[in-house]
């Protein structure tokens, strides 16, 4: 039969005899992210249809999430000089599971972190407030690193998620960057680094602009 001889095809290749426990407990792993992402996803939506049945003003434009690649998370074991293991990163990660929320202006940033931050079921375990204090190429962001519990058959567990909040502005520099960096421009070329660096000053100028503009409208309705 086809099936058999697929099974029998399988044994000579020898495969070892832990490999399917790794792969069982690296699905699992897995899974256990996806389910976090899915929670503040729901949490975030259900606060959005909120603010709009209130008739105010939704303060979230858009909802990505992903569950970091095997890869990525090998690369980022090995730099921080950790074992690649799927238990060292559990341990050590903290944004295996990763959310960005794209916001319209900046407060609306911080009106969510502390909507987010004083739910009872969520637990701030680091926040890096990458908007005050910018990094040295630009870079803008709130990351939001919580702890949640997610409710499986065998019970709850805690898991990490880093939330990433900022404005469309601030997303769309984040991107080009990314992509810039990808390839190596920036890195390689310091006036293209320079460049980027005032492209997100630019932006920020605009951000805030925004902002102001928003807040006079609404004084003037
Ligand atoms: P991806 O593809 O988004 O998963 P480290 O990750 O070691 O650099 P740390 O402290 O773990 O440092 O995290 P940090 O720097 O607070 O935030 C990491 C994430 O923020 C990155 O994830 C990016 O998503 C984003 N980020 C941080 N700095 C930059 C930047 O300069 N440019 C852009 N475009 N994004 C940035 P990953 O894992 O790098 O990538």
């Amino acid at each position: 039969m086809e099936t058999s001889y697929v099974v029998q095809d399988y044994k000579l290749i020898d495969i070892p005899e832990n490999l399917i426990e790794v792969m069982n407990t690296f699905l699992k792993t897995e899974n256990l992210y996806r389910a976090a992402t899915r929670v503040i996803q729901a949490r975030l939506e259900n606060l959005n249809d909120d603010f709009a049945h209130n008739g105010q003003h939704n303060p979230i434009h858009q909802i990505r999430t992903r569950v970091k690649a095997p890869l990525s998370i090998i690369e980022k074991l090995i730099r921080k000089g950790y074992e690649p293991t799927i238990r060292s990163a559990r341990l050590y990660l903290t944004d295996i599971a990763g959310v960005r929320v794209i916001c319209s202006y900046i407060e609306d940033i911080y009106l969510i972190a502390k909507i987010l931050t004083s739910d009872e079921d969520i637990k701030v375990v680091r926040i890096s407030d990458y908007i005050k204090e910018p990094k040295p190429n630009g870079y803008r962001s709130y990351h939001l690193i919580v702890a949640i519990p997610v409710f499986l058959s065998t019970g709850v567990e805690y898991v990490n998620v880093e939330i990433q909040l900022r404005t469309i502005a601030m997303d769309f520099w984040a991107s080009l960057e990314h992509h810039l960096n990808y390839k190596q421009v920036s890195r390689k070329n310091q006036k293209i680094a320079q460049e980027l660096k005032d492209c997100a000053q630019i932006i920020a100028e605009t951000d805030l602009r925004m902002q102001r503009l928003y807040n006079q409208s609404k004084f003037e309705e």
